[in-house]
């Protein structure tokens, strides 16, 4: 009773910990973290408060960033109203971090974040000069 009570309880306990692999690091880019951020940086350029963002306020955040901001917000905008909502940005970010994400594990190494921006750069050959 007690040996197979306790095999079954071990066998519980360490299911869990096999499904997953080892934890994320302190401050590796996880799933949660990068679209926390970027949604973030992307809902800074709401300037004028309405908890959208407008395709004029999305232009003045990302030419900075150098990327070709009428056309990641034409990617971004789902239901093609003129504006990006939370919904739409986080369904954007975690299909971009997916992308990125090259070997799966849930977790954007330097080399992965690194590879996600040259692709970008590369891609964008055209920047604005104010
Ligand atoms: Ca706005
Ligand atoms: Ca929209």
């Amino acid at each position: 009773m007690k040996p197979s009570s306790l095999f079954v309880v071990s066998l519980a306990l360490a299911a869990p910990a096999l499904a997953q692999s080892a934890p994320p690091a302190a401050g590796a880019m996880t799933l949660d973290r990068f679209v926390a951020r970027q949604t973030e940086r992307i809902m800074a350029a709401d300037t004028d408060g309405d908890g959208r963002v407008s395709k004029a306020e999305m232009q003045s955040l990302a030419s900075r960033g150098g990327r070709d901001p009428a056309r990641m917000f034409d990617r971004m905008d789902a239901n093609h109203d003129g504006y990006l909502d939370r919904d739409e940005i986080r369904a954007a970010l975690t299909a971009r971090f997916h992308r990125m994400d090259r070997n799966g594990d849930g977790v954007l190494g330097a080399d992965e974040r690194m590879a996600g921006r040259g692709a970008k750069a590369a891609g964008n050959p055209a920047t604005p000069q104010p």
